[in-house]
């Protein structure tokens, strides 16, 4: 990098990611350049560290997770607003990573957490794909709905990356698949508009759902709007879909995660077990026709059917040796000596101050 920055010094893996949790990362990977160079997730449109940089040799991967309060209404404002909260938290984490590489002399290009690009299939893909640098990372894997799903807190956080020069060991895909898959199926049930398919999704279908006031909604705002006469121009112009609109440019208001329930229902994580279990126990958008579907999808899965989501090249992301459950049961032994310890500390803490007192 630039001759009059600081020599490195020395950082390696596990103080990039000390300063990352500093900044205030939930998680923290690290995924080679070279080999998300080889695997881009849609051969047809590369999603790689190459398009951006070839002096790239690492993505630094974080996650954010988004507070379970957003999960547990329906409605769409509180979730919509805590994620843009999480969103903006993630630039702010990445820039001081970016700044801690570049007083360290390497650099730290941040990839935009929610934008797409033109050129990659007309704007419908992002500059990387956030979810399967996750999985790259060794932080989780893909789940039925296309969710990234981490042992600690499910589907329910938001991701950034940073591209780097720094040369540290990288992280190892976890071979084992986070999600239950076919037999717990709540994410199939939870979708207000039938979108998840096996290890994919009816992106048409999620889309007016997820963001409400997204790129397809404003293009047909102003196409009805050119083609209209005049009175329909007015109401077009004091319409509801206007306010949608003008909130969308001023707050981005719709843009995006508008739809909690895929992850509302997800079972995985930590938090799901602490706070979200009981007020989820019962799915009312779940119909007979979603668990008939559910049930396809587990028998095309037994008997080894040709699934897209799961051919040889997207199975790497599902996670290859399929669902055993040790990670979830390992990170719920984790948390539950977690909580022993602080338990144990708080009242060490209270013991010392009645001895004082
Ligand atoms: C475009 C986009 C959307 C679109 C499309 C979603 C999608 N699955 O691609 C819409 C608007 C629908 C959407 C919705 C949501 N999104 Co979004 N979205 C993005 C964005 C900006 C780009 C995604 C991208 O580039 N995908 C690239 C392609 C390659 O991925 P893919 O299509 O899933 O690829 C696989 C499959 O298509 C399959 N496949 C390939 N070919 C074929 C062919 C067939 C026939 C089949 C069946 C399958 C298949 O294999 C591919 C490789 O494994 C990212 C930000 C980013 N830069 O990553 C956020 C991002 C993915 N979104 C995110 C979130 C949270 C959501 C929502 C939960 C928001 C909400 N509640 O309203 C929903 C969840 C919907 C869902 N179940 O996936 C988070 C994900 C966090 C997480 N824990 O997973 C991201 C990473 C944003 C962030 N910064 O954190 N999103
Ligand atoms: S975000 Fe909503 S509409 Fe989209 S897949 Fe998830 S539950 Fe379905
Ligand atoms: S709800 Fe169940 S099937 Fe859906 S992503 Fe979560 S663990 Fe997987």
């Amino acid at each position: 990098m630039n001759a009059n920055h600081e020599a490195d010094q020395g950082l390696d893996a596990s103080e990039v990611k000390a300063i990352a949790r500093v900044a205030g990362a939930d998680l923290v990977g690290i995924a080679n350049a070279e080999v998300l160079n080889e695997y881009p997730p849609d051969p047809a449109h590369p999603q790689i560290p190459a398009r951006i940089t070839r002096e790239a040799r690492n993505v630094i991967v974080i996650g954010k997770r988004v507070p379970v309060a957003g999960f547990r209404t329906k409605a769409r404002a509180p979730y919509h607003n805590m994620t843009v909260m999480v969103l903006r938290r993630l630039d702010k984490i990445a820039l001081r990573i970016s700044q801690a590489l570049e007083r360290h002399g390497h650099f730290g290009v941040v990839a935009a957490t929610n934008s797409t690009s033109w050129e990659l299939k007309r704007g419908t893909y992002g500059h990387f794909s956030l979810r399967h640098l996750a999985v790259e990372a060794g932080l989780g894997t893909l789940g039925l709905n296309m969710n990234f799903l981490s042992p600690e807190f499910g589907p329910r956080l938001y991701l950034g990356a940073i591209l780097t020069d720094l040369d540290v060991e990288p992280d190892q895909p976890m071979r084992e698949q986070v999600c239950i898959g076919e037999s717990c199926a709540r994410c199939v049930h939870g979708c207000p508009t039938d979108s998840v398919r096996h290890f994919a999704l009816d992106k048409r279908a999620c889309s007016p759902e997820a963001q409400v006031a997204g790129f397809s909604g404003v293009t047909s705002l102003f196409s009805a709007f050119v083609k209209a006469d005049r009175n329909t121009k007015e109401d077009i112009a004091r319409s509801p879909q206007m306010l949608a609109h003008w909130q969308s440019m001023m707050r981005v208001a719709g843009c995006f995660a508008c739809c909690p329930r895929c992850s509302a229902v997800c079972p995985v994580g930590d938090d799901y077990h602490a706070h979200l279990a009981e007020i989820s126990k019962v799915i009312p958008e779940k119909t007979p026709v979603k668990i008939e579907k559910a049930g396809e999808f587990k028998v095309a899965r037994k008997m080894g059917d040709s699934v897209v989501g799961l051919n040889e090249w997207n199975v790497r992301w599902v996670g290859p040796d399929g669902y055993t459950g040790e990670a979830n049961r390992q990170q719920r032994k984790k948390h539950k000596a977690e909580q022993q310890r602080r338990m144990a500390a708080a009242a060490a803490a209270t013991a010392e101050q009645d001895r004082r007192t």
